[in-house]
């Protein structure tokens, strides 16, 4: 429910043909109502991104279908082709008769429409900006940095570290807000530290960087792991382990001081 006290203050100056018109308005945003919640169907890859939607369903205690062919990537991707022939990916997730793709997106409509309030720090609080931040960073820098990075090496191995963000000062960054914050909600686990987890793994696990050289991270790893409902997505959405993983780097790229700084 929003309520709206409009202090309305409107002034009008006439001056030489032109009307200026001003008005200010004092907004109170009461806490947000619980929306009824339609099925919701999550098209899944076995240790893919679709993971974080499960997680969140399961933190939330919230009920799901979840589609996948156990052990078969590309049957499961059939599944996915079905009902999103336009953008084939994972996350895709069906509220409703609604298709969305972008797990941040996703994570965002459940839980501001179904869960208000749940995994999201307080709204005035500094931990909410915060937490936003690295809701959309995983997607926007971390992943697509750790990703061209890999891709980069395979073609052709960097013989000196990149002049521009790249995966070490990424996950660098990562690491120093982590000696400040326990999560990367802040004081507490939220939707941020679900969001973040695939590509610290996918950075680490595949020698993109020195995994050995990101305590904080690794403590942080451990603690989410531990987590009950990270462990029923183990269970529900990965039985079998990792499967058909991309081959881990032979070695990192070069590391150190960038060039020129
Ligand atoms: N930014 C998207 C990325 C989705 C995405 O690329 N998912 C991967 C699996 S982790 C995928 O489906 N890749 C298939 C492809 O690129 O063809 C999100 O956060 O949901």
């Amino acid at each position: 429910m929003k309520m709206l006290l409009a202090a309305g203050v409107m002034l009008a100056a006439l001056a030489g043909g032109c009307v200026a018109v001003s008005t200010t308005e004092t907004t109170m945003v009461a806490p947000q109502a619980t929306l009824a919640m339609p099925p919701i169907t999550i098209y899944h890859l076995e240790g893919r991104r679709s993971e974080r939607i499960v997680w969140l369903m399961e933190e939330l205690n919230l009920p799901y279908t979840l589609v996948y062919k156990r052990g078969d990537l590309a049957g499961s991707m059939a599944e996915i082709r079905k009902v999103n022939p336009g953008m084939p990916v994972a996350p895709t997730v069906t509220i409703g008769d609604q298709v969305m793709t972008e797990s941040g997106a996703i994570i965002e409509t459940i839980v501001n429409r179904y869960a208000p309030g749940k995994l999201t720090p307080p709204l005035a609080s500094a931990d909410y900006a915060n937490h936003l931040i690295w809701m959309h960073h995983a997607e926007g820098s971390l992943a697509s940095r750790v990703i061209a990075d890999y891709r980069v090496w395979m073609i052709k191995p960097p013989t000196e570290r990149s002049r521009l963000v790249d995966s070490e000062a990424e996950v660098q960054f990562a690491e120093d807000y982590l000696a400040k914050h326990p999560y990367f909600g802040g004081s507490q686990f939220s939707a941020a530290d679900i969001m973040m987890v695939f590509p610290l793994n996918f950075a680490m696990n595949l020698n993109i960087v020195d995994k050995t050289k990101f305590s904080n991270i690794n403590a942080w790893k451990a603690r989410i792991e531990e987590r009950p409902a990270y462990k029923r997505m183990l269970a529900k959405a990965r039985p079998d382990g990792l499967i058909g993983s991309p081959p881990a780097l032979p070695a990192h790229a070069p590391s150190g001081p960038r060039p020129g700084q």
